[in-house]
């Protein structure tokens, strides 16, 4: 098959779970295209099967705001046209589906006929989405769609909650390399260098942004830390990580805080972690936590959304309600204080991810594409 997969090119959960797909369907011999803005950050190196076509955005003085989905649907045409394209995948409902809509109707009044799949990937539905200034057009790209996913059961309720969403959405979970990509990395030297004297270490990784509720998982790591010598392991970067610095700075704890910022190889930081934390207040599925459980990494998260569709409660971490940070820290020590429960918790937390392998989800889609090209 041709494909055409859109997406955001930077770190967030939606551009991971595209250029992921895109690089093991290529695998299994379909000829992928991605169309963005720039270059899609786990794309790094040459990939037999795949091309990347650049979207590229005019600065002309006039346009405070450059029309970046009208080029992009301009692009999708020409893509489309020149690339013999069977189908549309674009990944993030804002402005990737109205686009693709745009793309499909020039394309139809030239004879030309190209089926798109939108996938809702989170904040698409649940935050930005839903504001007055984007809910109408969100809502006529889904119904327009020639099919659409969620990555989670709670994603799917919600775009039904908050849309005029008439057609049938199919939940397809987000994914991880497991049976193909090996046992889990487990990095010692780097395990001796981050934490020297033995302490164990907790990791986030995210964008940092107000809905990941950095404070919580300062506030956390500082209640941990007052019981027992711990590392905190930052991985990401935005607007909330200075907030982060700032508490443990003052809480007087600034040498247990590893900042590494955008790492591409999170797998690798990640298997040297004892526990991942995710506080979200609002999350649809939790990507990060599942790379953090395939690397045999339990969890610790909040309940909310499609958290515990991936995260199950005291099996592969724990869950707690937004915003308790005493209970999440509860849930921390009870495994940072006793080792065989915490070796436990490891093996079930990479059990619990193998039901997210790729080689189980990558089917799915590629049965959805068949049933969209009948
Ligand atoms: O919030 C992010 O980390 C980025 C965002 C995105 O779309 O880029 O993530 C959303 O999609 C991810 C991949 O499907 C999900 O794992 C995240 O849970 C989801 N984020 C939220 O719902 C807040």
């Amino acid at each position: 098959m041709n494909i055409g997969i859109v997406c955001y090119p930077t770190y967030g959960g939606s551009g991971v779970v595209a250029t992921e797909l895109g690089k093991e369907l290529a695998k299994k011999g379909h000829q992928i295209h991605f169309i963005s803005y720039s270059q899609p950050v786990r794309l790094e190196s040459f990939t037999k099967n795949i091309q990347y076509h650049e979207v590229n955005v005019s600065d002309y003085p006039l346009f405070d705001y450059p029309p970046y989905e009208l080029v992009l649907a301009s692009k999708l045409v020409d893509v489309v046209k020149f690339e013999k394209l069977d189908i549309l995948h674009v990944h993030y409902a804002i402005p990737h589906a109205s686009s693709a809509y745009m793309a499909q109707q020039i394309l139809k009044s030239e004879g030309i006929d190209i089926p798109f799949i939108t996938t809702l990937h989170g904040t698409d539905i649940t935050l930005v989405g839903r504001d007055s200034s984007f809910e109408p057009v969100i809502t006529f790209a889904i119904n327009q769609s020639n099919a659409v996913t969620t990555v989670s059961e709670s994603l799917k309720r919600d775009t039904y909650e908050h849309f005029k969403v008439t057609r049938e959405i199919q939940v397809i979970p987000n994914f991880v390399c497991l049976r193909e990509c090996g046992t889990p990395i487990n990095d010692l030297n780097l395990k001796k260098s981050m934490a020297p004297n033995g302490e164990k270490i907790l990791a986030h990784v995210s964008n940092f942004r107000k809905v990941k509720r950095i404070e919580d998982v300062v506030k956390v790591f500082i209640k941990v830390r007052k019981e027992i010598p711990v590392k905190l392991m930052l991985v990401g970067d935005g607007p909330e990580r200075h907030l982060a610095e700032t508490m443990i700075r003052e809480a007087g704890f600034n040498k247990d805080l590893i900042v590494l910022g955008k790492v591409n190889d999170t797998a690798r930081v990640l298997s040297i972690a004892d526990l991942f934390l995710l506080t979200s207040e609002s999350e649809s599925f939790g990507l990060a936590a599942l790379e953090a459980m395939a690397v045999g990494v339990p969890v610790i998260s909040s309940n909310t959304g499609g958290i515990p569709e991936v995260n199950k409660h005291n099996f592969s971490g724990f869950l707690s309600h937004v915003g308790d940070t005493k209970d999440m820290a509860k849930n921390a020590l009870s495994l940072l204080q006793n080792d065989e429960k915490l070796d436990l918790f490891k093996k079930q937390a990479y059990e619990q991810a193998q039901q997210f392998d790729i080689l189980t989800i990558l089917p799915m889609y590629e049965k959805l594409y068949d049933s969209v090209l009948k």
